[in-house]
């Protein structure tokens, strides 16, 4: 690659809106756009920003949501809130608003933020004035073109996947939340373009209920889909094999141009919704094997519900991408509060739920996937 063999050093463009933290889903909803704040609270009292570009991030226009989703949706977005909302209820089944993704104050502010910062990374990837852009707002992979769906409204990823196609031929799209990545996985079903890749708890029931090994494209799409289907209590020795052979795989064979990471913190060990067993060091591992492979890269979050380990985690993965080490002693900040008893950066997260992915059945997927790829080379 020419343009990272030109020079060394990674450039890493941070994006992060100062309002974006401010938004509530209200009191007892799990998704606490909080960390996200909390997590920027880190990022600069451990003095990375010195080794990124810092950008605040322009809103996301009505005609850059409109390049994904419907204009009805849109409009609907735009003009509900919590005061008129019964003028609205006849249409909250069809966009599918409700107690995952409820109506609250400044709803589609909140959308342009979190969606113009993906936007924005991908322009910078393309200008070629970054080689790895941050958006860890970023990461709303359940969201449809016609509806909300599990914390999600706008998709950022989809905006943002089609905005690096107008210059890369082939985005390759990795995905490490807990959950499917269904979004982004039906937005590009049928292409060839885009190559989807999510590793998720998966047993038929788990939200969404999709991500079956099965689920491989359609159409042009055909086997552009991988899913690597996972369950409960997951360890980071087997999550980093596996991340390990399967993106290997991917990366030989597909050859993508630039890569979109969302860093879903929900497969840490002890997140309030999750149920792996995964470490920071490990979820962060699986960001340096996607950073060594020296393709542009956007980086964005997506779940994660013990909001202070989202913070450590997100901050780790930070340091990561601009390759800076790490005291395990958090820095002190506003928020220290938040990481009692330890005020660490690495604390102890596994053990809490017993793994049920014997070495069986983990080779059996590595299998199927790796079979699967072997369609593409053809
Ligand atoms: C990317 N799990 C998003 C993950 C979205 C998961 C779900 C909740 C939940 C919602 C609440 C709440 C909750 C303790 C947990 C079938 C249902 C069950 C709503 C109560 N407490 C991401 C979405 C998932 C809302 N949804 O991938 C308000 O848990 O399982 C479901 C669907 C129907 C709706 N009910 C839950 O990480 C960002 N929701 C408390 C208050
Ligand atoms: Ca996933
Ligand atoms: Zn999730």
């Amino acid at each position: 690659n020419m343009r990272l063999a030109s020079h060394n050093k990674t450039r890493v463009a941070y994006f992060h809106d100062e309002g974006v933290g401010n938004y509530h889903y209200g009191e007892r909803h799990p998704m606490k756009p909080h960390r996200l704040t909390l997590t920027n609270h880190l990022v600069l009292n451990y003095g990375l920003h010195k080794k990124m570009e810092i950008f605040q991030p322009r809103r996301a226009t009505d005609n850059e949501i409109l390049e994904f989703h419907a204009p009805d949706y849109v409009d609907f977005l735009k003009r509900v809130t919590p005061d008129n909302a019964e003028e609205f209820e006849q249409v909250f089944q069809r966009f599918n608003v409700g107690d995952d993704c409820p109506i609250f104050d400044g709803i589609y502010d909140f959308c342009q933020r979190y969606a113009g910062a993906s936007i924005e990374a991908s322009r910078k990837l393309i200008a070629g004035g970054a080689d790895i852009c941050i958006n860890w707002s970023g990461g709303l992979h359940h969201a449809k073109k016609s509806e909300a769906s599990g914390f999600c409204f706008v998709n950022d990823i989809v905006l943002g996947i089609l905005e690096l196609l107008r210059y890369f031929p082939r985005v390759l799209y990795v995905d490490i939340d807990i959950h499917h990545g269904d979004g982004v996985q039906e937005a590009f079903y049928s292409t060839d373009r885009v190559m989807t890749v999510s590793f998720h708890k998966y047993n038929g029931d788990f939200f969404p209920g999709t991500g079956h090994l099965d689920e491989i494209g359609s159409s042009l799409g055909k086997y552009y889909s991988v899913n690597v289907p996972l369950r409960d209590g997951i360890d980071d020795d087997a999550y980093i094999w596996l991340f390990q052979e399967v993106m290997d795989g991917v990366m030989a064979t597909y050859q993508p141009s630039a890569i979109v990471l969302q860093c879903g913190a929900d497969s840490l060990g002890c997140d309030r919704l999750g149920c792996f067993n995964l470490s920071i060091e490990a979820h962060g591992r699986c960001v340096q094997i996607m950073k060594d492979y020296k393709i542009p890269m956007m980086v964005v979050g997506g779940g994660g519900y013990t909001v202070r380990n989202v913070a450590r985690c997100w901050t780790y993965e930070t340091s990561i991408l601009v390759d800076q080490e790490l005291s395990n002693d958090l820095p002190p900040n506003e928020y220290i509060d938040f990481f009692r008893p330890d005020y660490q950066l690495h604390p102890h997260l596994s053990g809490r739920v017993e793994n049920q992915n014997d070495r069986q059945y983990l080779l059996k997927v590595r299998e199927r996937v790796m079979e699967q790829l072997r369609y593409l080379d053809a």
